[in-house]
């Protein structure tokens, strides 16, 4: 990728001197700023501004150490994170992830994703994202309350319904939210039910937010097959992952006629040629929290691969729900040469810049994570409005309102897309990206 509009040049090679050890953030960034570049040359006022200056540049990042003792004694000490990227249209709002691999370039990188992707919602959210190289794998109920205790006793300093609202992303569900909601409430001694959301139903969470990202994804894809005159009717899916996206756009796709044949986790993936059980997945890993090969246990049909399924599936659809730069180059050829229709985004940044680029030039449907994924933080900007409203919604009303934003992000990102000359990656970044320039202008040099 390479910029041609030398104001743009020249705040990415700033980024590149101040951030050059964090490459996940520079990905992030670089992809966007392409995208911005007919959007900066229409509009002068951008550069006067030091528009792009101050939205690669984190209102505030702040870290800190997490000290907590283990179930046999002994201290453990992690990292703690939270971006808090821009609030120019809303308080910072953005998933708390929980993984080894965690550190400052991948907090970055998802929260300022989590700046286009709010503003594409339409609702008032700005971009942030947090976590800590915590490892929940292998820990036990306990462990995980203690170390969210100590975790959260120092978060709450920065966090609040109208400053920065937290919720989950990767190893981070609704167990954890309910420990951190727990603790901040002991902390600040309110009932503060908007400072996090995905919360648990009985304090204050919304129907729906389990489902909402994997909804989500499918009602985006939905739209975007049916601007092609197809559907998800008789297409077999390929997904990756068996969290929480995974699992409830499995479960859409299903119900909207597709057949999902694969899911996975980090060891390897089950291919099932009768389409996924999604009952017997939601026992494996929401009840009994067990890994993906227990599937095949159960399904004398099913197979079980270590390994990723990108160069051995073949399917109409492909669905990456894991994690981030899962597809490469020579798996996304691989999926084009197989015949695919789509690749659709769900995880963010699923796939390295080598092979969003390959996507691109090819006869495939591609569809960005900002635009794809953005069900679950809209979700929980309605959650917010049920708890600050002090009701809830019904299932119903939620999931409707729901596919009524995908359906709008869709045509948003289509006709940006339209408008620029460009497609739906540059239609995504560019439809997030106008509001926030609006409300940044509006508001003066902060
Ligand atoms: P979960 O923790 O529920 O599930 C994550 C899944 O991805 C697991 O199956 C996990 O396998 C797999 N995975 C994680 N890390 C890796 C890795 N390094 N390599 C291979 N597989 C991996 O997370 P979610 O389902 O919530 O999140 C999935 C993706 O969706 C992430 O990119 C997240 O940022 C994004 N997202 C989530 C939203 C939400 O509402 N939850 C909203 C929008 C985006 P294993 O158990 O082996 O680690
Ligand atoms: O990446 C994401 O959008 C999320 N993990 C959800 C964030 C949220 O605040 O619900």
């Amino acid at each position: 990728m390479s910029l041609k509009n030398k104001y743009l040049a020249d705040v990415y090679e700033t980024v590149k001197r101040r951030d050059g050890n964090e490459p996940e953030f520079l990905q992030a960034v670089i992809e966007v700023l392409e995208s911005l570049e007919p959007v900066v040359e229409a509009d002068p006022t951008i550069e006067q501004l030091g528009i792009i200056e101050r939205l690669v540049e984190p209102e505030r990042f702040v870290q800190f150490r997490v000290a907590w003792v283990d179930d046999s004694g002994k201290t453990q000490v992690n990292r703690g994170f939270r971006v808090q990227f821009n609030s120019a249209i809303g308080p910072y709002k953005g998933g708390l992830r929980f993984h080894p691999s965690v550190y400052s370039g991948i907090v970055k990188f998802l929260g300022f994703e989590q700046i286009f992707k709010n503003s594409l919602t339409s609702l008032p959210i700005g971009g942030g994202k947090g976590g800590s190289d915590f490892d929940p794998k292998g820990k036990s109920d306990n462990e995980v309350m203690k170390f969210c205790q100590a975790f959260m006793t120092e978060l709450s300093r920065h966090i609040g319904q109208f400053t920065d609202t937290p919720a989950g992303d990767i190893g981070v569900g609704g167990r954890e939210i309910g420990y951190l909601y727990g603790q901040y409430k002991r902390v600040v001694n309110q009932f503060a039910a908007g400072v996090l959301t995905g919360k648990g139903l009985t304090f204050g969470g919304s129907l729906a937010r389990t489902e909402a990202t994997g909804f989500g994804c499918c009602y985006f894809t939905r739209e975007l097959l049916k601007d092609n005159g197809d559907s998800f009717e008789g297409k077999t899916v390929c997904i990756t992952g068996s969290g929480n996206v995974a699992i409830y756009a499995a479960v859409k796709a299903t119900q909207l006629g597709a057949k999902v044949i694969t899911l996975s986790d980090s060891a390897g993936y089950v291919y099932d040629p009768d389409g996924i059980d999604t009952d017997l997945v939601k026992d494996i890993k929401e009840v009994r929290r067990a890994r993906i090969k227990e599937y095949v246990d159960s399904k004398p049909n099913a197979e079980y691969h270590e390994g990723k399924p990108w160069r051995n599936v073949k399917a109409d659809i492909f669905m990456p729900c894991a994690t981030q730069n899962d597809i490469d180059l020579d798996d996304a050829k691989a999926i084009v040469a197989s015949g695919a229709i789509a690749c659709i985004e769900c995880a963010n940044m699923p796939c390295t810049t080598d092979a969003v680029e390959y996507f691109r030039a090819q006869d495939i449907y591609f569809a960005p994570s900002k635009a794809v994924n953005a069900g679950g933080v809209a979700v929980s900007a309605l959650e917010m409005s049920q708890n600050s409203e002090r009701l809830s919604w019904t299932f119903e009303e939620v999931d409707a309102k729901l596919e009524q934003i995908m359906t709008n992000i869709y045509a948003n990102c289509a006709a940006a897309a339209k408008k620029y000359g460009g497609d739906l990656v540059s239609g995504a970044n560019i439809a997030g990206f106008l509001k926030v320039c609006e409300a940044m202008k509006a508001q003066g040099i902060v």
